[in-house]
């Protein structure tokens, strides 16, 4: 089995899952910083004050990551260890944290990884938060865009694939719905509200890239997450439900990027007044404003027409707010369960990336995330020996494989994650890496699936020539 030629191979990661260093060389706190503060918001009183060090220790990582044979990188840049009130204001600008970045790019280039940078994984400046109610308040379309510019200044003459937010869903859903990550509001409105500043402010960073930095000649998207809805059974009402669901959960955030440049008809109609309007010149700068559909994949779940007595299973609820989309979800009992409870389903990765293209005219795909938890059983010799993790990243490249025989133009796949890290609300407790890190020494080792892993990158490489070594 052979992925096309130039396919994307990478890893990837987030700046206050790895990091560490909260507050080393004048970096401002952000709001996981303070939501880990917060007695019984995170298991355990985990942080990530120290994280995986990487702060201080990132050459080491990429030379792992070069021993893996990765070619690209996904990471994130914290806005508050760059602006650390989030505002340009005077002197509001870390010439150390731009440093750190600087350094970084540097050293992945010098091994042939390309940079793939996010420029909002989740740690919000706290100032934008405390004095300036986050991503509630309308202006702060304009602070992302003052942080996006500092970053294509100072980054953008060697990164050439820009990611602007990571996964709308989560901070709507998980930080303002659920209250269950930070800022750790529960509502049913503020979501709503909280997503549309977030793709008003994606367009506007978009719009700065392609007129002030064409130049770099860069890409720059948007990174969604989405799970794939089956219907429960062939009955009509089951077979709406998995669409609304999708459409609640992808659509809301897609539609107005690579369809429309508004929100799917079926969420104006349930959610009525509390879905926001776009101006006519908002929707114009939407609609089209992602070079490439990043997507995070990680489960599968049925979706049923709603009862009234609807079980909820996933670790989050069922995906969105549940009263305006009347979907029950449930999972087959002999679905296999990863150490998170997120069913493996590799065929539903299929049926949603034919799902993305069908809907979105057959975008580039980049899945951005793909990945599991897993325990680790640390052998003497210090490596792991994760076979359950294995045969997750088999079954999960073969789905896309056979979707690119389906046509859908998937351009590369990042496996979440490079290494254990935080796991936000989760704190330590679960390991997505391909490395397992030591947590009382911080001690970095590959697992086994890191070195299948390698070995289907560098069979691609090699382009024919050993194909005994090739996936499958
Ligand atoms: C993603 N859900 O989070 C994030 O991008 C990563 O930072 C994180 O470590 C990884 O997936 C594993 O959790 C998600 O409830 C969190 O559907 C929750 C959901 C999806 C993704």
């Amino acid at each position: 089995m052979r992925f096309p030629e130039g396919f994307t191979w990478g890893t990837a990661t987030s700046a206050y899952q790895i990091e560490g260093g909260h507050d080393a060389d004048g970096k401002g706190p952000s709001i996981w910083d303070a939501f880990c503060q917060v007695p019984g918001r995170v298991a355990e009183g985990d942080t990530g004050q120290l994280a995986c060090d990487h702060y201080h220790r990132f050459r080491e990582d990429v030379a792992l990551m070069a021993s893996l044979g990765l070619k690209a990188y996904r990471f994130s840049i914290s806005w508050p260890r760059v602006m650390p009130t989030g505002r340009l204001e005077k002197g509001s600008i870390k010439r150390e944290g731009i440093r750190f970045y600087s350094d970084l790019i540097d050293a992945l280039l010098e091994h042939g990884i390309e940079p793939w940078v996010t420029l909002y994984h989740w740690d919000l400046p706290l100032a934008l938060q405390t004095e300036r109610d986050g991503w509630l308040n309308p202006e702060i379309a304009d602070d992302f865009e003052a942080y996006a510019r500092l970053c294509f200044e100072e980054f953008g003459d060697r990164v050439k694939h820009w990611i602007t937010f990571n996964e709308p869903w989560v901070v709507t859903i998980l930080g303002y719905g659920q209250g269950v990550f930070a800022p750790g509001r529960e509502s049913n409105v503020e979501p709503y509200i909280a997503g549309h500043h977030i793709l008003r402010s994606h367009a506007k960073a978009v719009q700065c890239y392609r007129s002030e930095f064409e130049h770099q000649g860069g890409k720059i998207g948007i990174t969604n997450n989405c799970d794939w809805r089956e219907p429960l059974t062939d009955r009509p009402e089951d077979h709406e439900a998995a669409e609304r669901a999708l459409l609640f959960y992808l659509g809301w955030f897609a539609d107005p990027v690579f369809k429309t440049g508004d929100y799917p008809e079926v969420m104006r109609e349930r959610v009525g007044d509390r879905l926001p309007e776009f101006t006519d010149e908002e929707r114009r700068s939407l609609l089209g404003s992602s070079d490439f559909f990043g997507l995070n994949h990680y489960t599968t779940m049925f979706a049923a027409g709603a009862s009234k007595d609807g079980a909820e299973q996933s670790v989050y609820g069922n995906g969105g707010i549940s009263e305006d989309q009347e979907v029950d979800l449930s999972v087959d009992p002999e679905w296999e369960l990863t150490e998170f409870k997120w069913a493996v389903v590799p065929w539903g990765c299929r049926k949603l990336l034919k799902w993305i293209a069908d809907r979105y005219g057959s975008p580039a795909i980049y899945i951005t995330e793909n990945g599991c938890a897993m325990d680790d059983v640390v052998l003497p010799d210090g490596t792991v020996d994760d076979q359950d993790r294995l045969s997750f990243y088999r079954g999960y490249l073969e789905a896309c494989h056979q979707a690119i025989g389906d046509g859908v133009d998937l351009r590369g796949y990042f496996a979440w994650s490079l290494m254990d890290n935080f796991e936000w609300a989760s704190g330590y407790k679960f390991r997505f890496g391909l490395v397992h890190v030591d947590r009382q020494t911080l001690k970095r080792t590959p697992k086994s699936s890191a070195l299948w892993y390698s070995d289907v990158v560098r069979a691609n490489e090699l382009q024919g020539e050993a194909p005994s070594r090739c996936l499958g």
